[in-house]
């Protein structure tokens, strides 16, 4: 094996570590070694404040200890309520933050700063929701698919649109198990009403509803948040770039994007090169303005402009503690609020840019669409100004990067399937090579990895080991958010990987010209993942829930990944958790979910731990379903 796929495990890490100590900077690992032993009450799910009455705590074993809490609520309601408040408060996320995209495109104009990018993209949308097109301009017809969009979020009729778009038998299991999502809103309002004190006491209704309102998020908010993503900022095509830490340059004003919504940092990759900025840089001694990602906005501006990836979820204090980043800019979602502090401990301003997450200690510019480049403009000048503040005795920057090549939405992964098409025997531009090679036992499956880094388990190391084991089976792997940028580190999404592939999937990437590892974007954009399983599925006439695909979170560790882990299943695709959620102090609720839920909807949880049991379980798992359908 090359040194290339073992650098993941020597990322300057330890050095940086090292560095936090003698620079007095206090990083996530002393917090939680200050955390001691975490309370076994919240690991189980046993703990309950939803009333004023507790907090009440019962025991997670039968018959011993307090069974009840002061309302009456057993282990089982208060776990399955916990379990259902996560996954409303993950799919609020997602959702809200494709409700801002759904207002962008319906701000975009021709002469503007968000214009619509792909036309393409947005008249099919058009003709798909009924939008008449006849003669229109573009604009016209983009404001009103987005009043559409943003009239999902809480029309008081019908359910939603993008449910369409699954296959006919998965839209059939919805209509009979009634978990069809009807307005986004409407679904995480219902929850909380429904888990609030005194009201639903029954474990198995929640888990229901946890699966109707998590719908609302894959094939709801996140499904818009990609689409229109793609509609105003360009669907995202192959492109090749750099990830780790070593992208940072110590000549360059280095600027971190960090957070979720491609709003914003659209706007800071448009601004950083104008040349007013640029002229800027240089005026303050550096040789220009380097922008590099984190987290799901990293993913973004990565698969639409080759932006260099600084790290995933848990490399956000290693950034700073380089000692060689002016600006770290955020907007939503997965940021440490310990950034204020530790930003304090460098020359590094911390800016925080949305109403939606102000941060103690930050640097608060708020981002305007309205004014977005004039917004951007000024962020960016705050980062050029400061580096002169920068104190190069305190840079150090690991000198560890891997190429990766990213930016596979569906379009493009239809776009490679085509180099192997004879269009004299068959149409272009549709999945069916992929669906052939499956069936053909070539590729023995497909899996998504995605998901976060979780201190609970060692940096990306269950999310390698589970890749690498995988394309050495001969599954081929999608991945977004944080899995994909430990991917990306891990040299994983080079077409060279292919060397980690089994004969049959090496051959297909050969064929195909693809890496055996697909980054298909940030975590909304698993409803891509969604939307190929379900273009597979239709193709062989058959349920997601029949084909030998699986997702898998190997370190997970927001609400989001619960309400996404939970749109999964429901979608007919089993889950594999590799940390475990906090629902084992229920029985009943464990039962639910690794086992019961499978006569529902066609798949069910797994909890695994170590990485290579888990993908023993799921390459097991992808065979029995492969024995099932007969191929
Ligand atoms: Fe205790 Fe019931 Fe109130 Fe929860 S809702 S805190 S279990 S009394
Ligand atoms: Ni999505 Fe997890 Fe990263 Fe945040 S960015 S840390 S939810 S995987
Ligand atoms: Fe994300």
């Amino acid at each position: 094996m090359s040194d290339q796929f073992i650098s993941i495990y020597q990322s300057g890490e330890e050095q940086l570590l090292e560095k936090a100590v003698k620079d007095g900077a206090e990083t996530m690992w002393d917090r939680k070694a200050a955390q001691k032993t975490p309370c076994g009450f919240g690991e189980k799910g046993v703990c309950c404040r939803i009333c004023a009455m507790g907090p009440c705590r019962v025991s997670p074993v039968a018959g011993k200890g307090a069974q009840k809490g002061i309302c009456g609520a057993t282990a089982d309601v208060i776990v399955a309520r916990n379990y259902a408040r996560m996954v409303a408060a993950g799919t609020a996320a997602h959702s809200d933050h494709a409700r801002d995209i759904a207002h962008i495109l319906h701000m975009a104009s021709r002469d503007g700063n968000y214009k619509v990018r792909d036309e393409k993209k947005l008249m099919s949308l058009a003709k798909e929701w009924g939008v008449n097109t006849e003669n229109r301009d573009i604009y016209e017809i983009a404001h009103e698919v987005a009043e559409i969009a943003l009239n999902e979020f809480g029309k008081p009729f019908g359910t939603l649109k993008f449910l369409e778009r699954a296959p006919e038998l998965r839209q059939k299991v919805w209509e009979d198990l009634q978990i069809k999502p009807r307005a986004i809103d409407r679904e995480i309002a219902t929850i909380l009403h429904s888990t609030h004190v005194g009201c639903t006491g029954d474990a198995e209704s929640l888990v229901h509803m946890s699966m109707r309102t998590s719908l609302a998020d894959g094939w709801g908010g996140s499904m818009i948040g990609t689409e229109f993503s793609d509609i105003i900022f360009g669907t995202p095509v192959p492109r090749e770039t750099e990830a780790n830490l070593g992208v940072l340059d110590e000549k360059q004003v280095n600027i971190i994007l960090h957070g979720h919504e491609p709003s914003l940092s659209e706007m800071i990759v448009m601004a950083s090169l104008d040349p007013e900025m640029q002229k800027l840089a240089k005026e303050v001694g550096a040789e220009g303005i380097n922008l590099a990602g984190m987290c799901c906005t990293g993913n973004e501006v990565t698969m639409r402009h080759g932006v260099k990836i600084a790290g995933n979820f848990y490399q956000q204090e290693m950034a700073i503690l380089t000692g060689a980043v002016e600006a770290i800019i955020v907007d939503v979602q997965c940021i440490f609020p310990a950034l204020a502090k530790l930003s304090d401990c460098y020359h590094t301003k911390f800016i925080t840019t949305s109403p939606k997450a102000k941060i103690t200690g930050a640097t608060h510019i708020e981002f305007h669409e309205d004014n977005a480049m004039e917004s951007a403009k000024n962020i960016v000048k705050e980062a050029i100004e400061n580096f002169k503040n920068r104190k190069n005795e305190k840079v150090f920057i690991p000198e560890i990067k891997s190429n990766a090549v990213v930016g596979y939405s569906v379009e493009a992964v239809i776009k490679q399937l085509d180099k192997v098409v004879n269009p004299h025997i068959d149409p272009m531009g549709t999945v069916k090579p992929l669906a052939d090679v499956i069936k053909a036992g070539v590729l023995r499956g497909a899996v998504g990895i995605v998901g976060c880094n979780n201190p609970k388990s060692k940096h990306d190391y269950s999310h390698i080991e589970i890749m690498k084991k995988l394309i050495a089976n001969d599954v081929i792997v999608v991945t977004t958010g944080c899995a994909a940028q430990a991917a990306a580190k891990a040299g994983l999404l080079t077409k060279d990987a292919r060397k980690l592939a089994g004969q049959g999937l090496a051959t297909v990437c050969e064929l195909v010209d693809i890496p055996p590892v697909l980054h298909m974007g940030s975590c909304v954009d698993i409803s891509r993942i969604l939307t190929i399983v379900g273009e597979v599925a239709k193709h062989l006439g058959i349920d997601n829930s029949d084909l030998p695909v699986a997702g898998i979170a190997p370190e997970w560790m927001s609400e989001k990944a619960v309400a996404i882990a939970t749109y999964v299943i429901s979608s007919g695709i089993d889950t594999f958790l590799g940390i475990t959620p906090p629902v084992t102090g229920s029985d009943e609720v464990v039962d639910i979910l690794t086992n019961r839920v499978e006569n529902m909807t066609g798949a069910k949880f797994f909890i695994e731990e170590d990485p290579h049991a888990l993908a023993d379980k799921v390459l097991g798992r992808i065979e029995e379903k492969r024995q099932k359908l007969g191929i």
